[in-house]
């Protein structure tokens, strides 16, 4: 009696801690592309990045500057993957911890401005991630210094953001 009581809260413990594991597909096929680009998740909810061939990163970003790293964000690195690699891609796994939206974009030189973006709970209206991914493709015809301006300007301390040095 006691022993299926203790076997019934077992069981339930799964449920009553439920969150949903995504899985994002970085770089597939040498597209410069977060597969799926953005998802919905719920707090608590964990997201594992697969990294591909090439040498990407995931690194949280902001709505007004999708290519400057936001300060104190998100930073998977770089993930290096020559060319002749087909498996065991490496991964970096966040757990979402708030319920508005995340950006994110990848850092290797040129691939922000070429619309390697990605993001969490993007709104339906408003700040899109289709206004977002067109703000990161702007960047390309001003080499992200607007952007850059825009984020000092909105938050002085993404300045300080040194530069990852692995290119
Ligand atoms: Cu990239």
């Amino acid at each position: 009696m006691m022993f299926n009581a203790i076997l019934a809260v077992l069981f339930a413990l799964p449920l009553a801690f439920a969150w949903t594991h995504h899985h994002v597909e970085v770089g597939p096929n040498s597209q410069l592309i977060y597969d799926p680009p953005y998802i919905s998740a719920s707090v608590g909810d964990k997201v594992t990045f697969r990294f591909h061939q090439k040498n990407h990163t995931v690194t949280q970003t902001s709505f007004p500057a999708p290519c400057t790293p936001l300060f104190d964000g998100f930073n998977s690195g770089f993930n290096p993957v020559a060319a002749d690699v087909t498996s065991n891609f490496p991964t970096a796994t966040l757990t979402v911890l708030v319920d508005t939206p995340l950006w994110f974009s990848c850092q290797q030189t040129g691939h922000c401005a070429q619309g390697m973006v990605f993001a969490i709970n993007a709104p339906d209206s408003g700040n899109t991630f289709d206004k977002f991914k067109a703000s990161a493709l702007a960047t390309a015809a001003t080499g992200g210094s607007h952007a850059r301006a825009e984020m000092a300007r909105r938050f002085p301390r993404a300045a300080l953001v040194p530069k990852d040095l692995d290119q």
